[in-house]
């Protein structure tokens, strides 16, 4: 027979070393008792040390996750409130464009001149609105040189050719680029000399791409074309528009270089003279423009000039809050309610 308390380490799972070090001092007599009772409550410390740590790791996982989830919360929270104020601001933005096309309407049944007098033309400051503002600006968008003039039904057409080239020898750029971007635009595929360029000179490039055969949809296509840069792109920008149709030139807002440009015997001087003249006494039609000239525009085609506008370009900004968004839209007006052409809203 074992003795008892060999018994009990057997029960309790507890090594004969383990109990020879909790007994090593207890006397012999009475040993089974005694070591019975200091197991149970050595055992019983144990289940209560496991227990407070198993409690304190669970309050601390609780926190933890509490501390998550609150700021997931707070995450989720912001994004949704961001994501509301730049609908906000986009529906803002949209609705500029169409305060612009209603501006536009009135002022079309109100007269049939355009000019920088007009109420639409004038630059308002930023409007307040709930948590935050809008503003918007109208421009004319027909006083300056349509690029895609340079081809007419699909043909290069020599005399606007002429006037571009003119528009860029006072810009200080080479008149080749006129010559290329005919070419870009017309649809055959034989360059022209000199400095046009078409499939045969696109093609050999190191990344090659075929001419485009097509008029331009907005200006930063030019970077395709050969010989234009980025540089003579924002040269040639406060000068030259891309509309999708041919149209007169509004004289109330063509800069002094596109007159210049487009009228052979006018002067660049002429023309700046003219445009301090145009301030506060915009041309009421062609004949009134046409008196105005140096020789009363006896080199001027009727057909080059209007004194009103169908394209317009619109810029806006709304912000709600922290979010903000742009608009840009070209506008035509050949009537009635301006159709949206393009727009750009981000
Ligand atoms: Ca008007
Ligand atoms: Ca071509």
């Amino acid at each position: 027979m074992r003795p008892d308390y060999i018994k009990l380490a057997q029960r309790d799972h507890i090594t004969l070393s383990r109990w020879r070090a909790i007994t090593c001092d207890l006397p012999a007599s009475g040993l089974s008792r005694m070591a019975s009772g200091s197991i149970r409550a050595r055992r019983e410390g144990l289940q209560r040390g496991v227990a407070i740590i198993m409690v304190m790791l669970i309050v601390a996982l609780a926190t933890v996750l509490a501390t998550y989830l609150a700021q997931q919360q707070q995450l989720w929270q912001r994004q949704v409130e961001s994501q509301f104020d730049r609908a906000q601001a986009r529906r803002l933005g949209v609705a500029g464009i169409d305060w612009a096309r209603a501006v536009l309407a009135d002022d079309a049944r109100a007269n049939n001149t355009d000019h920088d007098g007009e109420m639409w033309a004038l630059r308002l400051p930023a409007m307040p609105v709930d948590n935050g503002e809008v503003m918007g600006v109208i421009e004319d968008r027909q006083g300056l040189f349509n690029l895609n003039n340079l081809v007419r039904n699909g043909q290069s057409s020599a005399p606007d050719i002429a006037q571009f080239q003119r528009l860029l020898a006072l810009l200080g750029l080479p008149g080749e680029l006129a010559v290329a971007l005919a070419d870009w635009m017309d649809n055959d595929s034989e360059a022209q000399y000199p400095g046009g360029a078409e499939d045969v000179y696109y093609l050999s490039l190191p990344q090659p791409y075929r001419t485009a055969n097509r008029p331009l949809v907005e200006l930063g296509e030019l970077l395709r074309v050969k010989g234009f840069d980025e540089r003579s792109i924002e040269r040639l920008r406060p000068f030259v528009s891309v509309l999708p149709l041919s149209k007169p030139i509004n004289a109330n807002f063509a800069p002094a270089e596109v007159l210049a440009a487009v009228i052979p015997d006018m002067s660049l001087s002429d023309a700046r003279l003219l445009v301090q003249q145009r301030r506060g006494k915009p041309f009421k039609d062609i004949i009134d423009f046409k008196q105005r000239l140096p020789r009363n525009g006896t080199q001027m085609n009727d057909q080059d000039f209007s004194v009103s506008s169908e394209f317009f370009w619109v810029t806006g900004r709304a912000r709600v809050v922290n979010s903000q968004v742009t608009t840009q839209a070209l506008l035509q007006r050949s009537g009635g309610w301006p159709v949206v052409v393009w727009q750009n809203v981000q």
